[in-house]
């Protein structure tokens, strides 16, 4: 089962109380308060984990509820603090909190980020902790505090280099499983993929390269048609768009008018979503009528076009270097980016702690 979408109910243990407790001993009738503190209840905290791709685990576990702190105890001693409870979310996990308007909480966009989403309750006050020169015996101890408690959206965004778009039946992850580790299902059926999946593609060198494949869209997929829509956010973070057209018109579309019907749908969804770097896959090139749709196509756009049989994995080497090519070319505009902003946080003089490593790579997959 795919879940990229799912509400949860955090709630972070309370604090333990304070303890009221005084030294008895045989012959010291009255020895001094020696209740110790609670301990601190255990936060809930949201982690992005390379382990996970989706949220199907949250799924079984829509109420999420950490530990309390303990009780102080007498003979002065303090209840333990309850440990962090950690919930693992995969890479690309926005955090909403769903009372406040959906108010992004946090984008846990890359492994190992990680978001506090409930404050575990601090310990009560033991009675010891009262003592003072003109109250040494105090009857007074806190409880602890409650933890915090919060409703939560968790939409996962996915993240990977390249994004392939198509219509149903074009050949994407045909494609997907002739260029990647990926096995996705393919069928001479329109929607055959049913949720993103993603592939890594390792080269030599170890560097590595993912790209999603997403159900297939249609025309009105930004109005909810199909399955499109809801599975665009999938590609809304890729770097490099990757356009599957069908050159054997199976289902009697023309490759041009597809690609226009594309570029449309994914402009209404996002605006600019079209300008990023972008290649077409013309796909059914072992088909007769591919070479003239070819011709036709080459004539209408500017988009570089690779033309592919992705069953027999014929052309895809070309398309795999292309798409090399302008990946990196965009890690290196996010990486001046990045470098960029950090030059004007310190031309700017604010004492700012900045973390000065740039990422090299976004493979989290
Ligand atoms: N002739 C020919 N058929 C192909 C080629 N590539 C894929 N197909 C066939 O096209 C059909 C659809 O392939 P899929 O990879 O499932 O298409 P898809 O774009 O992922 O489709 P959805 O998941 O439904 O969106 C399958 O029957 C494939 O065998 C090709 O290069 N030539
Ligand atoms: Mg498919």
């Amino acid at each position: 089962m795919f879940v990229d979408r799912i509400k949860i109910y955090v709630k972070a243990g309370n604090g333990g109380n304070g303890c009221i407790s005084f030294l008895r001993e045989k012959y010291l009738p009255k020895g001094g308060p020696n209740g110790g503190n609670g301990g601190s209840g255990s936060s809930v905290i949201l982690r992005a984990d390379k382990s996970r791709d989706s949220l199907v685990e949250l799924k079984y576990q829509q109420h999420v509820t950490a530990k309390s702190g303990e009780p102080g105890q007498g003979s002065d001693k303090h209840g333990a603090t309850a440990e962090d409870l950690v919930v693992l979310v995969p890479p690309g996990t926005l955090v909403m909190d769903l009372e406040n308007d959906c108010y992004e909480v946090a984008d846990l966009d890359e492994p190992g980020a990680e978001v506090l989403v409930a404050q575990g309750g601090l310990g009560g006050r033991g009675n010891k902790s009262f003592a003072t020169s003109t109250n040494r015996a105090p009857r007074k101890a806190t409880p602890g505090g409650p933890g915090e408690e919060r409703t939560l959206l968790l939409e996962l965004k996915t993240i990977a280099d390249a994004g392939l778009v198509g219509y149903p039946n074009a050949g994407k992850s045909t494609l997907l499983k002739a260029i990647s580790d990926a096995q996705p299902k393919t069928a001479s059926y329109p929607f055959t993929t049913l949720h993103p999946m993603v592939g890594v593609i390792e080269f030599e060198d170890y560097t590595r390269m993912t790209v999603a494949d997403i159900p297939g869209l249609i025309e009105g997929a930004s109005e909810n048609v199909g399955l499109g829509h809801y599975f665009l956010r999938h590609i809304e973070r890729t770097k490099v768009l990757v356009y599957v057209l069908d050159m054997a018109c199976t289902d009697g579309r023309k490759p041009w008018v597809d690609l226009g019907s594309l570029k449309e749908e994914l402009e209404i969804y996002k605006e600019g979503m079209t300008q990023r770097p972008s290649i077409i896959i013309a796909n059914k090139m072992d088909e007769d009528i591919s070479e003239d749709m070819l011709k036709e196509l080459k004539s209408k756009t500017d988009i570089p076009i690779y033309p592919t049989v992705a069953e027999l994995k014929e052309g895809t080497s070309e398309m795999i270097g292309e798409l090399r090519a302008l990946i990196n070319q965009e890690n290196e505009k996010i990486k001046a980016g990045k470098q960029e902003k950090l030059k004007n946080v310190y031309q700017s003089g604010d004492k700012l702690v900045v973390d000065l490593e740039v990422d090299d790579d976004d493979d989290f997959f």
